[in-house]
């Protein structure tokens, strides 16, 4: 993205992509400037300790992690910067995201990562909690977010109507 970005997203592997992508879209349609980036914990520890401590200095004001199996991405990168990370725990592995789930709401009194569910809701909920942190000082954001309530609230009422009809 051109503008700083305001929140940045970082996931283990390439593979995450389809399940990051739920977030990166909930931040496009509230109009928040992100950027999405590759960096692993385990395979690139040196590049994801400087996207974390470097992210502050660059206007970036939440952190989104997501990783799978034992998913120490979201730890490492809250390690390294007092921004708020939210994790996502990735679905796949022979424990179907259940390892990533544990390794990244497991986290050690001193170092908080606020964990989501795993997978695409979890993603989902990600871009929406960070739209949300952002919100606390944009009113044009809060607004957005009560007008994206009301039509989840429609949405339901219609599927009601409709069930209702037959
Ligand atoms: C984690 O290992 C990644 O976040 C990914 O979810 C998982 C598997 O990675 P690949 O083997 O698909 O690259 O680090």
């Amino acid at each position: 993205m051109a503008t700083d970005p305001q929140v940045l997203l970082i996931m283990g592997s390439d593979s995450d992509l389809p399940v990051m992508r739920e977030a990166a879209d909930i931040l496009s349609k509230f109009g928040v400037a992100h950027e999405m980036r590759i960096s692993s914990a385990h395979r690139s520890p040196e590049r994801t300790m400087a996207l974390a401590s470097e992210a502050a200095g660059r206007g970036v004001k939440i952190i989104i992690a997501g990783a799978g199996m034992a998913a120490h991405l979201a730890g490492v990168v809250a390690s390294k910067t007092i921004l708020p990370v939210i994790g996502v725990p990735m679905p796949g592995g022979a424990l179907n995201g259940v390892d990533a789930l544990y390794s990244t709401v497991q986290m050690p009194a001193g170092i908080p990562v606020a964990s989501m569910a795993i997978g695409k809701a979890g993603a989902k909920n990600a871009g929406l909690f960070a739209v949300q942190i952002l919100a606390l000082a944009d009113l044009q954001l809060s607004k957005a977010l009560v007008n994206y309530r009301v039509e989840m609230d429609k949405e339901v009422e219609g599927k009601d109507a409709e069930l209702q009809a037959h």
